[in-house]
């Protein structure tokens, strides 16, 4: 086995702006409360190779003993969530309102901000890649594709290095000192910045014979970038159109979070965690439309100011993914991981478009439901209004002590019977709209992934696991491998998340699950069937995370 690293794999932490150093409380829209948990789990597994260490020998080679590498597989930052302003400014009005922009400084002072929210997660792992070949891999989410930005990274990586000098100088004493990061196992003594053992690779991580991950919003309607494939290896704005290429283009759920869900979750905390976004507001239509049209009109219009006619065109576009002349030029199609072959990155953003298309079919189905549905309920008003007029009608005639006549009667009788079964229509097409949009493009995409690199017979080949993060669904799944002497090969996995769970029947209530994925290449459990982990953080210990059969 020609690997020298155990795997574990996260994905959807959404760090946000966390605790305000000077008021000392936590931002309404931060999703991740778990430093602490998040530090004691790489503790344990820190822990767990230096037993190894100590049980097989550490020049054994026993697959125990080797380093970790950490892959965060997307949305490990919340940069659409920074709207407190810290720092000398000055800041326009936009900005107040809506936070900084995506300029690359702009980026750079939202990650400072995180890291100030966040010293122990920045702690947590300078004190990982202070392990002798310990290794970290961060892939861009939907959420944090400003780390594109060469600025962001090396920012990311003096922050790390002075969080580890942080960490050295305080670990043990005062008040919060009983920090969760040992000082037991051989550290190194500094961290530079300039030659960390972080990747930032440009949009996937492929390595041969053990696993793909990919974050996966370039399958979801709502959250690819239109046209410009590849979006996640230069997400930036178009060269060659009139706006300036400093900025990242923003998918169309990214603007719904920047200018209608940060505002939103104020009230709805759970709304981020529909997805796609579109059920959010098809949830806020069914049960709060009231407020669904003032969060609609308030934030939707004044957002929709600060889009120019130009950008709001690509929006719509973009959303209704009608065909456009790609604005990249076609050579630069594709994916530049040197270990990828010709043929696999050719086809590859053809196939992204095509799942995301797909998913872009049945949103579209979904919006077409929801706007039948508050049709028929407008319907089922006026029938009710109608059967209320000859009720009127009847009643009038009892007060003057006249018969009733029948038809009046009936009348009365069909109005009735007519709008309560519009109004049965509307609430049955709003869960229809719901249910069209519970769909498995990430497995689809998994699967056409590796028929991709099965048929290319100069490309890497295929992995055994298939790894996603994005939809916030820890979940697993045998793809078909079209050899059944495969064996059990290859899965679907995805790692789910570590921001709050959203629950359909009571979603006020927060509940976390903090998923994970662990893979040790050339143990016995590798060829079996994959377990999606969870880490308990009151137990600080993992245990086997539950994942139901799926409705028939
Ligand atoms: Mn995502």
């Amino acid at each position: 086995m020609p690997n020298s690293h155990n795997y574990l794999f996260i994905s959807d932490l959404h760090l946000g702006a966390g605790r305000d150093l000077a008021t000392g409380r936590t931002a309404l829209q931060e999703d991740f409360l778990h430093d602490d948990a998040f530090a004691r789990f790489l503790v344990h597994y820190a822990h767990k190779q230096a037993e190894g260490k100590a049980i097989h020998g550490p020049s054994s080679g026993h697959y125990s003993t080797k380093p970790w590498k950490l892959v965060i597989n997307g949305d490990l930052f919340e940069f659409m969530q920074i709207t407190s302003l810290i720092g000398p400014g000055p800041f326009t009005r936009k900005e107040k309102r809506y936070g900084p922009g995506t300029r690359s400084d702009q980026s750079v002072l939202k990650l400072q901000i995180i890291s100030e929210g966040h010293e122990l997660f920045f702690q947590a792992l300078a004190w990982f890649l202070a392990h002798e070949d310990y290794e970290l891999i961060i892939l861009k989410g939907n959420h944090d594709l400003e780390l594109f930005w060469p600025e962001v990274q090396q920012q990311f990586c003096k922050l790390v290095a002075d969080s580890y000098d942080n960490w050295k100088e305080y670990a043990g004493i005062g008040c919060s000192g009983d920090s969760p990061l040992p000082a037991d196992l051989i550290l190194a003594n500094k961290l530079n910045e300039d030659s960390m053992n972080v990747q930032f690779p440009p949009s996937f991580c492929y390595e041969k014979d053990v696993f793909y991950a990919e974050h996966g919003g370039q399958y979801d309607n709502s959250s690819l970038l239109g046209s410009w494939v590849p979006c996640y290896e230069n997400p930036t704005l178009p060269n060659g159109t009139p706006e300036p290429s400093d900025l990242i283009r923003l998918p169309i759920g990214s603007l719904f979070m920047r200018y209608i869900f940060n505002k939103a979750e104020l009230y709805h905390p759970f709304a981020e965690n529909m997805k796609p976004e579109l059920r959010y507001l098809i949830w806020l239509f069914k049960n709060w439309p009231k407020g669904a049209l003032r969060i609609l009109f308030e934030y939707m219009i004044i957002g929709g100011i600060f889009l120019t006619g130009k950008k709001f065109n690509d929006l719509w576009h973009n959303f209704w993914g009608t065909e456009r002349p790609p604005k990249v030029d076609k050579g630069q199609e594709g994916c530049s991981n040197p270990e990828m072959s010709e043929g696999f990155c050719t086809e590859f953003p053809a196939m992204q478009r095509e799942v995301a298309k797909n998913l872009n079919k049945k949103a579209k189905k979904a919006i077409l439901w929801v706007a039948l549905s508050l049709w028929s309920r407008v319907i089922s008003v006026i029938f009710w209004l109608v059967s209320l007029h000859y009720l009127m009608f009847i009643s009038r005639l009892i007060w003057n002590f006249k018969l009733i006549d029948t038809e009046h009667l009936w009348l009365t009788l069909i109005f009735v019977v007519l709008a309560t079964a519009t109004w049965i229509l509307a609430i049955y097409l709003f869960d229809c709209a719901d249910d069209v949009l519970e769909t498995p493009f990430l497995r689809e995409a998994a699967q056409k992934i590796n028929d991709l690199l099965a048929k290319d017979s100069n490309g890497p080949g295929k992995v055994p696991y298939y790894i996603f993060g994005h939809d916030h669904q820890p979940f697993l799944q045998k793809l078909n491998s079209g050899n059944e002497d495969n064996g059990e090969r290859p899965w679907y996995i995805n790692t789910g998340y570590w921001a709050p769970e959203f629950d359909k029947d009571n979603p006020f209530r927060k509940m976390y699950k903090l998923t994970y994925f662990c893979l040790m290449p050339g143990s016995p459990d590798f060829n079996k069937t994959p377990i999606v982990l969870e880490w308990l953080p009151e137990a600080s210990r993992p245990k086997v995370a539950v994942i139901s059969e799926e409705k028939p």
